[in-house]
């Protein structure tokens, strides 16, 4: 997979790509990471990348000229697939969508700075916007980083066992359980029974409940869109009737 990124601030994202599970996937070679910088296609002798906007107002926008110089650059040097610009605008990233971009042979993405692209640039180049949420940043750069690390983890051999990205609650659309280490100081205090008993069917029955039960307390969203199986089903009756008598509920 290749991802190349459009960004006046290339060592942010090559900064965050170097760490952890997908730091990892770069240095296995199954993931390459690019920065572009607008900046040095910028012509003149100030270089500038923003310019005043149409009709007035505060703040500068991005000029399409170095953006379509860059994003060439960058074709020219091999990169593929379709043009995602970050923005608040575009539809939210899933983890779906996470799992359908880890299946291409890579993407182009481009972070917006000051108030925004020209509408032109993004009209004739943009093939799809993504928003990571519903705020306003400073610019798309965070975004680049959290599309980038999301799918750089679901890579082939990137994850040290296959079972923990299938394991990943999200990946069938439920939270996740809660986890106990073996620490020296607290020893099986406030442990759950189930998870010393060394019964592995036991633990992943509890585990499945877990990630059922902590879904229907504080994401019910979630699990209103999804169509249980019978053992989850009842899985989930017997949580909920767990959570009715410990608050004293006849
Ligand atoms: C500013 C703004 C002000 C009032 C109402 C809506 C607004 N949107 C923006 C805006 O998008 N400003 C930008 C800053 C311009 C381009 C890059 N910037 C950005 C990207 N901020 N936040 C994002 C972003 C990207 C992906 N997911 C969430 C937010």
């Amino acid at each position: 997979m290749r991802i190349d990124v459009l960004t006046l601030f290339p060592e942010f994202i090559a900064q965050a790509a170097a760490v952890g599970v997908v730091g990892r996937a770069l240095e296995r070679g199954r993931m390459a990471v690019k920065g572009w910088n607008p900046r040095d296609h910028a012509t003149g002798n100030y270089r500038r990348v923003d310019e005043r906007p149409f009709g007035g107002g505060p703040g500068m926008v991005m000029l399409p000229e170095p953006l379509e110089a860059c994003l060439a650059g960058a074709r020219a040097d091999g990169a593929t697939g379709p043009l995602i610009y970050l923005s608040p605008q575009g539809p939210r990233l899933t983890q779906a969508k996470a799992r359908s971009l880890a299946a291409t042979a890579g993407f182009v993405l481009l972070c917006g700075r000051y108030e925004g692209v020209d509408e032109r640039f993004i009209a004739a180049n943009v093939d799809e916007e993504l928003s990571i949420g519903d705020y306003v940043l400073s610019g798309g750069e965070l975004g680049a980083a959290v599309v980038i690390d999301a799918v750089g983890r679901l890579l082939d051999g990137v994850l040290n066992d296959a079972a923990s990205a299938i394991e990943d609650s999200f990946e069938d659309g439920l939270l996740d359980c809660p986890h106990f280490t073996r620490s020296e100081r607290l020893g099986t205090a406030g442990v759950p029974d189930v998870l010393l008993s060394g019964d592995h069917a036991r633990i992943a029955r509890w585990r499945r409940q877990q990630a059922l039960g902590r879904t229907w307390l504080r994401r019910p969203d979630l699990l209103a869109r999804m169509v249980l199986g019978r053992k989850d089903r009842q899985l989930l009756e017997e949580f909920i009737a767990g959570q009715a008598s410990a608050v004293g509920n006849p």
